[in-house]
């Protein structure tokens, strides 16, 4: 076995090249536009890293193309992708998953020298070295159909003489619901190939399943698709050092992310007020995105004066979405408000509502009880000892003062009347 030496790769996944970003529709050519290139120009911005970072190798675990008949485009823009990875003496270790199974279509390309691309018939490795000393063995398999059904995490071991061992695999780890059960395992079917790092794809929030002997990351995807994959995305940066330390590091390569955002009607009384704070929801996702582009989803919840008017006056998309997307095309930075929805209710006049004898009048009157009582603090903490929750708040709720105390109490509700009265009261 050789002296393991310092190296890094980047690790990504599920690029879905040429998603069709559905829902964002023809009102704006070059929203449209950009969102059609934002899948490829994230993979651009994955070789990008790796090339300023000096990375000596790239992984990709599945998912390159969106469908299993993937466009020629798509298949065009990867190449030149990896052409360029190849230029600058990097390689590249593909794999492939459900979406874009061997068994899909595929115009027959040349591929640069320096990619590699795992075969579907069993897991298979292949060495990576630098001016002749090898770096890492690195395994994977890829899906031959986009059914895999089979525990593909069993067939990966480790050579005895590897310094480093990376597993390459498309797999959903304990059964995460929200992703189709492909290629099933659990962490100690990980743990059992004796590996180093497993680079996985499939599940599409990145994310660190376990730190150490050995590393588990998912990547998550390269760029966000919808409003289920709001928030950053990227791919990680891994470092490995002499004593085969491994520090994956998170970096954003999206060009477009996705927002939801309230805005509580609450303390607003006038048209103006309204439109003010819309923009400035806007300004607030502009300053969040580090100059990416985004499109946004605004909702105004809260009781207020407003939701009257707002529910039988106002055209949504023509009196509010329409205006905040004026002059936005233009920008490279861009804030595309998708939509504005109303989730506001009336306003609620809490001592007339107390009066009420029913539940909710009951309710009430239990949180004016110990607001009122000597001790609102102590009686409130009372209250919360009798939940199985204390244990777990019981150490913060010491921290807080009285005043503190019944700022939660009033919150709280506010909160459960919300909860407790039918949408239309
Ligand atoms: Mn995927």
């Amino acid at each position: 076995m050789s002296e393991p030496v310092p190296f890094s790769f980047v690790h990504c996944a599920d690029l879905h090249l040429d998603s069709p970003f559905e829902g964002i529709h023809a009102a704006a050519p070059r929203i449209a536009a950009v969102l059609r290139e934002a899948t490829f120009q994230a993979l651009d911005r994955v070789i990008e890293l790796a090339i300023g970072e000096q990375a000596d190798f790239i992984i990709v675990a599945g998912d390159v193309h969106d469908g299993e008949n993937r466009s020629l485009r798509a298949q065009l823009r990867f190449r030149d992708a990896l052409k360029k990875a190849d230029e600058a003496g990097i390689p590249c270790f593909i794999a492939h998953g459900n979406h874009d199974p061997l068994s899909g279509w595929e115009a027959h390309l040349e591929m640069p020298a320096l990619a590699q691309r795992f075969g579907g018939q069993g897991v298979e490795g292949f060495p990576v070295r630098r001016g002749g000393v090898t770096l890492a063995r690195i395994y994977g398999i890829s899906y031959p159909v986009k059914e895999v059904r089979d525990n593909l995490a069993r067939g990966f071991k480790r050579d005895p003489e590897a310094p480093f061992a990376i597993g390459v695999l498309h797999c959903n780890v304990g059964g995460d619901p929200s992703h189709d059960n492909y290629a099933p395992c659990n962490i100690e079917d990980l743990v059992a190939a004796g590996l180093d790092y497993w680079a996985l794809g499939h599940i599409h929030a990145q994310r660190i399943v376990r730190a150490s002997e050995p590393c588990i990351v998912y990547s998550g995807n390269t760029q966000g698709r919808n409003w289920r994959e709001m928030g950053p995305r990227g791919c990680y940066l891994v470092r490995v050092d002499a004593a085969r330390r491994i520090t994956p590091t998170f970096v954003a390569t999206d060009v477009v992310r996705w927002f939801k955002q309230d805005l509580d009607i609450g303390g607003l009384a006038t048209w103006d007020e309204l439109l003010d704070a819309l923009a400035r929801v806007r300004e607030e996702v502009r300053a969040a995105t580090a100059g990416r582009a985004a499109v946004a989803r605004l909702t105004l919840t809260g009781r207020g004066e407003l939701h009257r008017e707002l529910a039988q006056r106002v055209d949504l998309e023509r009196d509010l979405a329409e205006p905040l997307r004026e002059g936005e095309p233009e920008r490279h930075d861009f804030v595309w408000v998708e939509a504005v929805e109303n989730r506001s209710r009336p306003p609620l006049d809490l001592a007339q509502r107390r009066l009420v004898q029913d539940f909710v009048g009951d309710f009430l009157n239990a949180a004016e009880k110990l607001r009122q009582g000597g001790d609102p603090g102590a009686g409130l903490k009372e209250v919360l000892s009798r939940r199985p929750e204390y244990r777990v708040v019981a150490a913060a709720l010491d921290q807080l003062n009285e005043a503190d105390l019944l700022a939660i109490l009033n919150e709280a509700e506010i909160l459960g009347v919300d909860r407790l009265l039918p949408e239309e009261d």
